[in-house]
């Protein structure tokens, strides 16, 4: 009987699939997603690739990295604070939006709440009147940048951290966060929970159990309806992964997708750099770092901000794998961005700006070893019309398809860019480059996931013609654009 059921349903498959190979334009269907694959607001977060982070409170007065809770209101006294000057400087490095510390772990909080006096209410600067929420969030607006919110759950001012009280706080907090200041395009939760701290006076170690304490899927349900389309940054997502280090740095392969039972802010890192394929949610990575040893400014710091060369490694190393790098830039005592961090910033941009001016792809002729149903819909030509919506995509048979780019004379590049159509999902294992060398072929590099972007960097290459061979795929591939490029005095 069972038997008799299975064969029923196999000849109903094969009655449905022989129509849709028959019937009139199906042959052209675009490929089936292979699953799991990107909401919409992962989309748009995927698109951003570059934004920074602002680690701003009293610690950059206390010269501290973790404040413990009981810091005067009054440290907090920005001599020259100037959000457009902060703004700018991140729009001139290429950024595409801005995270500030709303709250930090000392629970001092850079908007004016309701429901602390722990506050920039109580502190000098413009008299109590000042919002450092509202005037990034302005300037980010005015200058075309997304804003986005970090609020630490844990908190070593509350008197109620640990108890029941204190998620209705954090909950509150948001709610202000989330109602007050316009769009938001990404919403932190923080992992971090070291025990002990002031919590209202009682100067002790309070344990929680990150797991259950902070009954996140509460709180990610009224981020939903406050703000439907912000993406939620956690080691866990619900919509943005850690990464797994502070350093920047993705995994080699990095996958989109992780399997996500079991994780929650502050759960165990392990899967988080590489992802984990297929897995059971689109869940990609951000890469955080900041542009000096600390997440807050240090004078002390100043000769040891990262310089170009390293920030254009971990570019590569994050955008280039897939990921989105969000670059700390600590607003220093002034409330500015310290000129250290802006000059290598610009030498960082210039040198990008410079690579990824000029595609060497657009002059080359592109040839595919199979079009799907050799459609104009998926034809190779739409690799090269830097929109992210058009894409290459072969017949569901062909798994391992090659493209030749043929530049019609020889020439020199040392970065390709693949990108994969990403609301068809994830479906490149593994790919190969080769260059046209004494009348043959030969690899020169290889590489396996995708995703949003992969950025191969090589020493320089000379070549009249260059192959893309995809070398492994769980379904038939389907890519939206490819770029070839020459760092400047590379
Ligand atoms: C960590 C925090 O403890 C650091 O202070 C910083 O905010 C970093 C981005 O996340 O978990
Ligand atoms: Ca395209």
């Amino acid at each position: 009987m069972k038997w008799c059921f299975v064969g029923l349903l196999q000849v109903v498959i094969l009655f449905a699939s022989s129509e849709l190979l028959l019937g009139a334009g199906a042959a052209i269907e675009a490929p089936a997603p292979y699953a799991p694959v990107p909401s919409e607001r992962q989309l748009r977060w995927h698109e951003m690739e570059f934004y920074g982070f602002l680690h701003f409170t009293v610690n950059t007065f206390t010269d501290k990295e973790w404040g413990y809770g009981d810091e005067d209101e009054k440290v907090f006294n920005p001599t020259a604070f100037d959000a457009e000057q902060i703004v700018s400087v991140a729009k001139e490095a290429g950024m595409k939006g801005l995270i500030l510390t709303a709250k930090h772990h000392d629970g001092f909080c850079l908007w004016p709440s309701r429901f602390t006096e722990h506050s920039v209410k109580k502190c000098p600067w413009k008299e109590g009147k000042g919002d450092v929420v509202k005037e990034i969030s302005d300037a980010c607006r005015g200058q075309g940048l997304k804003f986005g919110v970090y609020l630490s759950p844990w908190d070593r001012n509350h008197k109620d951290y640990a108890r029941p009280e204190y998620i209705t706080y954090y909950r509150n907090q948001l709610r202000e966060l989330l109602s007050r200041y316009g769009d938001i395009f990404i919403v932190w939760f923080d992992g971090a929970n070291g025990g002990d701290g002031f919590y209202g006076g009682a100067r002790e170690k309070r344990q929680i159990d990150n797991r259950t304490y902070y009954e996140w899927y509460d709180t990610c349900k009224l981020v939903r309806e406050l703000m439907p389309m912000a993406v939620m940054f956690s080691d866990g997502g619900p919509d943005v992964r850690w990464v797994g280090n502070e350093s920047g740095i993705a995994g080699d392969p990095c996958w989109a997708t992780l399997k996500t039972e079991g994780r929650y802010p502050g759960c165990d890192s392990k899967g988080l750099n590489s992802g984990e394929r297929p897995g059971t949610a689109w869940l990609p990575a951000e890469c955080d770092v900041s542009i000096r040893p600390g997440w807050f400014y240090h004078e002390s710091e100043d000769a040891k901000v990262k310089t170009p060369a390293q920030l254009l490694d971990i570019y590569y190393k994050s955008v280039g794998r897939g990921a989105c790098l969000n670059l700390n830039l600590p607003p220093d005592g002034r409330g500015q961005i310290n000129y250290n961090d802006i000059r290598s910033l610009r030498e960082m941009h210039r040198i990008l700006d410079a690579t990824f001016k000029k595609d060497l792809a657009q002059n080359a002729k592109l040839t595919a070893s199979n079009t799907r149903a050799g459609a104009k819909r998926f034809a190779p030509e739409n690799l090269l019309d830097g929109r992210r919506e058009t894409y290459w995509a072969t017949d569901d048979k062909v798994t391992t398809p090659e493209l030749v780019l043929d530049f019609g004379r020889p020439v020199m590049f040392n970065v390709v860019s693949l990108q994969e159509y990403l609301p068809l999902g994830q479906r490149v294992d593994g790919f190969a480059l080769d260059q046209w060398q004494e009348g043959k072929w030969v690899e020169f590099a290889s590489g396996t996931s995708i995703g949003n972007r992969r950025l191969v960097r090589t020493k320089p290459v000379q070549s009249e013609r260059l192959r893309v061979r995809v070398t492994k795929a769980a379904v038939c591939p389907s890519l939206s654009e490819v770029g070839v490029y020459a760092e400047p005095d590379f």
